[in-house]
């Protein structure tokens, strides 16, 4: 297909239109669009719909980890494998208000509260709902992904003060089945949807590097802009290594600029949503996670630790965002960045 041909930029403001009818080889000429082309649309659609110089801080806790039944093969808290993760119950109440105060100190904007769990028992539920709302009241964002929700479970969610819930589709539908066995891709649609008719944002992506074709990581965008309404935050996690799950017998670390034209592709494709440069900033040079932010990546984790794998060292994210000049609440951190 001719590259002019795929009409991302009609409409009245062309670069912010939003549309659900992605096909397959529009997806592919975008994404094997020469470099430079490639980066100059996402950044033409960044630059309408964001400001190019701040990315948004996500601050992660695991409020219960491990013992997980689901058999997601990337993951460390599944108890189907044995990772080296102790299993643990949910956290105290004060616990958790207390480390989401110094996610706020550390310069976090938004607090996400992460559970091992296929989903949410009521009484389980009943305490999350305090936890959020006693994190809304220090001022930050609130998240929570906690596995499947029934449409009751989001809307009690939703009264508790949550703006967004994560729940990820992972991979493409075609690869998903070789990932995960004990809940269907189309489990996680109905979640995502019940969170969307309970008015919570939608916090949904996946996970790259696990043996997929670079077909997979374009079906799953696909997936992803052809819902009804496009996630308002698309985090694109880069598989952490983690010992003795499934995913080690397939795993490949991405090419590095394959990593940035999928950012670029998510980007044009879902021009108002805020794409995450998520797992995996562990194994990523400077240079590679400046390019995702030049191809539209706006947010981050920050923290040393995910939920059970490594991020880099605030201070070294610190720095770097200084370096490249990009604005964002850990400016206003009382941790100061070393100089450079
Ligand atoms: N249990 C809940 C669920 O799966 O919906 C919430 C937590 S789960 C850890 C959230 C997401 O983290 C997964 O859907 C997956 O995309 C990502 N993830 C988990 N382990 C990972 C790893 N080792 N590397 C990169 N991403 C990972
Ligand atoms: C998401 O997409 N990435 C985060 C969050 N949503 C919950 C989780 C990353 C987990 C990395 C593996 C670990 O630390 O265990
Ligand atoms: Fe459980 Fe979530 Fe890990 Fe899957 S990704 S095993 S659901 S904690």
């Amino acid at each position: 297909m001719d590259a002019a041909a795929v009409s991302f930029d009609s409409g009245d403001n062309p670069s912010s239109r939003l549309r659900h009818d992605w096909t397959r080889s529009e997806t592919e000429t975008l994404y094997n669009l020469p470099f430079p082309d490639l980066i100059f649309r996402a950044q033409t659609v960044h630059r309408c719909n964001f400001d190019p110089n701040q990315v948004e801080t996500a601050s992660l806790l695991s409020i219960k980890t491990g013992g997980c039944p689901e058999d997601c093969g990337y993951c460390a808290q599944s108890a189907h494998y044995d990772a080296g993760v102790k299993a643990t119950k949910l956290m105290d109440h004060e616990a958790v208000i207390e480390t989401a105060r110094r996610a706020k100190d550390a310069g976090a904007s938004r607090f996400c509260m992460a559970a091992a769990w296929r989903n949410p028992k009521e009484r389980d539920l009943d305490r999350v709902c305090d936890m959020v709302s006693a994190v809304k009241e220090l001022g930050l964002e609130t998240c929570a992904t906690l596995g499947m929700l029934t449409p009751d479970q989001a809307r009690r969610l939703h009264a508790a003060g949550l703006d967004f819930y994560n729940h990820n589709v992972d991979t493409s539908p075609e690869f998903y089945g070789k990932i995960i066995t004990t809940r269907t891709m189309q489990d996680r649609i109905d979640t995502l949807a019940h969170a969307r008719e309970a008015g919570l944002k939608v916090c949904c992506g996946g996970i790259i590097g696990m043996g997929e074709q670079v077909g997979d990581r374009l079906g799953m965008l696909m997936l992803l802009a052809n819902l009804p309404a496009h996630p308002e935050s698309v985090p694109i996690n880069m598989w952490n290594e983690v010992k003795a799950v499934p995913v080690n017998d397939t795993a490949a670390r991405p090419d590095p600029i394959a990593l940035v034209r999928m950012i670029a592709v998510a980007r044009i494709m879902m021009p108002k949503s805020v794409v995450r440069l998520s797992a995996g900033r562990q194994y990523m040079t400077d240079e590679l996670q400046a390019l995702c932010f030049l191809a539209g990546a706006n947010s981050i984790f920050i923290g040393d630790v995910l939920l059970t794998t490594k991020n880099p060292q605030t201070a070294r994210d610190a720095a770097l965002l200084d370096r490249l000049g990009i604005r964002s609440p850990l400016d206003d951190a009382k941790a100061a960045v070393p100089p450079h």
